[in-house]
């Protein structure tokens, strides 16, 4: 007889003999797979039970891959840097590498009683030195490569945090760590060129077949957001032009930038960012210079999300004094200045058409500005839509009003308007890209010093690579101090160096890289964990390499995710990556909210504790119930009662042990069999479901599936033994310990770790299709192959979509329908 389920003493027992006789290592295999979890940031508050979700996922994949007789690369690691280690420095006045140190420990415990299979000989920390001596070697070949600039461009001001920010750092406009509204700040700082790369991510993410969710390659795209246009030059008047011919030799000009250069008949005025430079040109005279200015300092406090806005209340200022002229007519129309044109898009300037764009037609209203049709529906009736000026009409069409372009499509004229102005150097094609280069400098303490050091004579001089890891030195006070500097800039002894390449006097940067650093290129380390040679050893880069499933949450879809797509398409210029992209297949996690609905924070006191569940139901279980939950990709509230639920469910299992006969299985192989033919067919079945569940990570109709068949299993006289432990494989990516426990109490000596998967017999499946025969008045019309056991009202709708049935049945009347299930259906008419 076996003892009663107790998975407080199976369970840790299990980890410890996993964990020292490293069963998960099988590295030497043919094939390989590679299971990642976008790595945590180790809290102080700990892991509550939305965190899990992911990894245990990826578990489940990784055991059964394991089980199927891949090498299984699945590791684990710390995302350690950033701000709120920080924070709780500057406050609790410690320093963050100490705290960092306990949160890790406090999570790795919490980790390890889930019975994950990482490999912990792999760990990585972003802020051990030997791991960020290789985030800054990248820096440093970016920096080589002519892909990292100086700016002092404004750039997004966090007022709470003290930092700069990159725009993938913001939320709604908003700080995503603390939620202050974000400030426009000018700053020195460094930048690297993602723009450079903005095609190629563009690209690849069709071009590389990634097995990613359609949505996230949407929201990558929009954040790209590449446009094709046409740059134009409207030459200023101060009213010396009165004709064409003379505008070609002004210098002076504004450019546009548009995708519509189709409407520019219809432009009948020119607008300026806030911050465009021709306000500050004191050659214009502009006559209203002090009105301009007030707007132009109201407009300081709004943010970029604000500005954006298409729905709110437009405001602007005209430059009295100054004139725009339209290249195509010499035209003279007015420029106004107005927030709704953004400074850091295109050239800052828009030709404004409010005939067809619905912001220039609701300023047009407002300031009372004239409407001019430039295209419409067709010649005739597009003018006549028109003539209310009730909206703007904002798709393509056919041009009207447009001198020798008339009667054109919007398609063709863009590209002969196009050609019309680079004939005259007043324009060109351009594309534009609503990505921004990475601003890479935060004015904070923790965080990988940039290292980069300022010669008096040589400028900007990259530290020696022999040098790294430039490490981060002791300092007293983590509080940023607010002037752009970070705390590093007190430490003169640290600041102050000397040039490696004159000798000369030389002082470091302060500034340190953004949180996204170490996260760009950590699932590479994990191949290589510990080269000091190098970032990571080729040959192992290509037996790993690319990562074969990537889980994690959806909310980095636009950063981290292009980030890390980013430096590794860098990492695969220079050579170092073999592959263009890192992550093959990317499963997003719904998230887990409180039973309550609302996201689960200490602040609501509404967070599940993992360690608890495992203490109650054990560890199996709760793995099992977060795997249940709804499909995997779906945000769902928790359910303590769902975790007994599955307590129940691995009694039962734990039940079935003891009435296990030991009559041989006579089908071959692994290739189980009950005693009873229905029993032996649903075991094949729940074979090929759970398999194909688990690869297209739909853990709850898998589970579902092993329900059933327990079910059916508790029912029958006797199991074959063969069949239960086949049961006790298909359950053991799910519940690990209790399948390894049953597994050993069968008496089986080595870990079912090791085991092979199990295969369906087709045969078995075979029996789930019926051939039905499709009669009209008695006579064979069409044979049909269903799903055994199908509806007569399925069956019949099947029937009737057949061809050589329809015939028969097109202009009759169905008097009677008889059907035999599996066998016939009878239309009589
Ligand atoms: C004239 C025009 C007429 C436009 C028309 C649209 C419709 P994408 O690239 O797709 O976002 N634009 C250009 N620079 C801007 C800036 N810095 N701030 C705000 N708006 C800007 O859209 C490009 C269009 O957005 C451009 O084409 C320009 O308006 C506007 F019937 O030019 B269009
Ligand atoms: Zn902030």
């Amino acid at each position: 007889m076996h003892a009663k389920y107790d998975p407080k003493k199976i369970e840790p027992k299990w980890q410890k003999e996993w964990e020292t006789k490293k069963i998960y290592k099988q590295y030497d295999r043919a094939k390989k797979f590679y299971a990642l979890d976008m790595f945590p940031y180790p809290s102080g508050a700990g892991l509550h039970v939305g965190h899990p979700k992911g990894y245990i996922a990826t578990d489940v994949v990784a055991r059964k891959k394991q089980l199927e007789g891949y090498s299984v690369l699945h590791p684990m690691g710390w995302d350690a840097f950033g701000l709120p280690a920080e924070r709780f420095a500057i406050k609790s006045k410690t320093h963050p590498r100490i705290s960092v140190r306990k949160n890790i420990a406090n999570f790795k415990k919490q980790l390890s009683n889930l019975g994950f299979t990482y490999d912990w000989d792999r760990e990585i920390n972003t802020t051990d030195p030997e791991y960020y001596r290789w985030t800054q070697w990248i820096f440093l070949q970016l920096f080589k490569k002519g892909l990292v600039y100086e700016s002092e461009e404004p750039i997004n001001w966090c007022p709470t945090c003290q930092t700069g920010l990159a725009n993938e750092d913001l939320e709604d406009g908003k700080c995503e760590v603390c939620g202050s509204e974000i400030e426009k700040k000018p700053l020195r700082q460094w930048v690297i060129r993602m723009t450079a790369y903005a095609d190629r991510l563009l690209h690849d993410l069709d071009a590389e077949q990634l097995d990613w969710s359609e949505s996230i390659k949407e929201q990558q795209r929009n954040w790209i957001g590449r446009s094709e246009g046409t740059l134009i030059k409207f030459p200023i008047s101060n009213n010396q032009f009165p004709n064409n011919s003379q505008i070609q030799n002004s210098q002076d000009f504004i450019e546009v930038f548009t995708t519509r250069v189709d409407t520019i008949f219809g432009c009948t005025y020119v607008v300026v960012a806030p911050e465009h430079q021709l306000i500050f040109n004191d050659q214009f005279s502009i006559s209203n210079s002090e009105e301009v200015r007030k707007y132009i300092e109201s407009t300081k406090k709004k943010t970029e999300q604000e500005r954006n806005d298409a729905s709110r209340e437009k405001t602007g200022v005209r430059l009295e004094g100054v004139e725009a002229v339209n290249p195509f007519t010499g035209e003279s129309v007015p420029i106004y200045v107005a927030d709704y044109v953004l400074g850091n898009y295109g050239t800052g300037a828009v030709m404004a058409v409010p005939a067809h764009d619905e912001r220039d037609f609701a300023f047009a209203k407002k300031y009372d500005v004239s409407v001019r049709q430039s295209v419409g529906v067709n010649e005739e009736s597009g003018i006549k839509n028109q003539a209310e000026n009730m909206e703007a009409f904002v798709e393509d069409g056919i041009l009207v009003n447009s001198g020798e372009f008339t009667g054109l499509s919007s398609q063709e004229a863009r590209e002969k308007m196009t050609a019309w102005l680079m004939k005259r150097k007043l324009g060109k094609k351009q594309v534009n890209y609503k990505l921004r280069d990475w601003v890479f400098s935060r004015q904070r303490y923790w965080g990988e010093p940039i290292p980069l050091m300022k010669c008096e004579s040589c400028g900007w001089v990259p530290v020696p690579e022999k040098e790294l890891p430039l490490k981060l030195p002791e300092v007293k006070s983590y509080e940023p101090t607010g002037t752009g500097e970070s705390p590093l800039a007190s430490i003169e002894k640290w600041v102050k160096t000397k040039c490696p390449v004159c000798g000369g006097a030389a002082r470091r940067e302060n500034n340190t890289m953004p949180q996204w650093a170490g996260s760009s290129w950590y699932y590479l380390r994990y191949i290589d964990p510990n080269n000091s040679k190098k970032l990571i050893n080729p040959k192992k880069e290509k037996e790993w390499m690319p990562v074969d499933l990537y889980v994690g949450g959806a909310e980095h879809a636009t950063r981290h995710l292009l980030y890390a797509r980013f430096w590794h398409k860098f990492l695969y210029d220079i050579s170092v990556v073999s592959t263009k992209e890192p992550f093959k297949r990317l499963a997003h996690v719904g998230l887990i909210m409180a039973s309550d609905g609302r996201k689960m924070s200490k602040r609501w006191g509404n967070v599940v504790n993992p360690d608890d569940m495992v203490r109650r139901f054990g560890a199996d279980a709760l793995r099992l119930y977060e795997m249940f939950l709804g499909p995997f990709s779906q945000s769902v509230s928790w359910n303590t009662d769902g975790v007994v639920g599955m307590r129940r469910f691995l009694e039962k299992v734990w039940r079935l042990a003891p009435a296990i006969s030991d009559q041989q299985s006579v089908v071959s192989g692994r290739n189980p069999k009950a005693e009873s033919g229905k029993l032996n067919a649903l075991l094949h079945k729940t074979i090929k479901k759970v398999s194909e569940d688990i690869e297209g990570m739909r853990f709850n109709t898998a589970i579902s599936a092993l329900m059933i068949f327990v079910n059916e299993m508790e029912k029958a006289e006797s199991v074959a033994r063969e069949d239960f432990e086949t049961l006790l494989i298909l359950l053991s990516p799910f519940a690990p310990h209790i399948a390894e426990e049953l597994w050993s109490l069968q008496g089986n000596k080595a870990s079912i770790m090791l085991e092979r998967w199990p295969k369906a017999n087709s045969k078995f499946l075979k029996e789930e299709m019926a051939e039905v025969v499709i009669q009209v008045n008695g006579k064979l019309r069409a044979r049909l192959r269903v799903l055994a056991g199908s509806s007569q009202e399925d069956v019949e709708r099947m029937a009737q979509e057949e061809e050589s049935v329809k015939k028969y049945l097109a202009n009759a009347v169905v008097r009677k329908v008889i059907f035999v299930p599996d066998r016939l259906v009878n239309f009589v008419v």
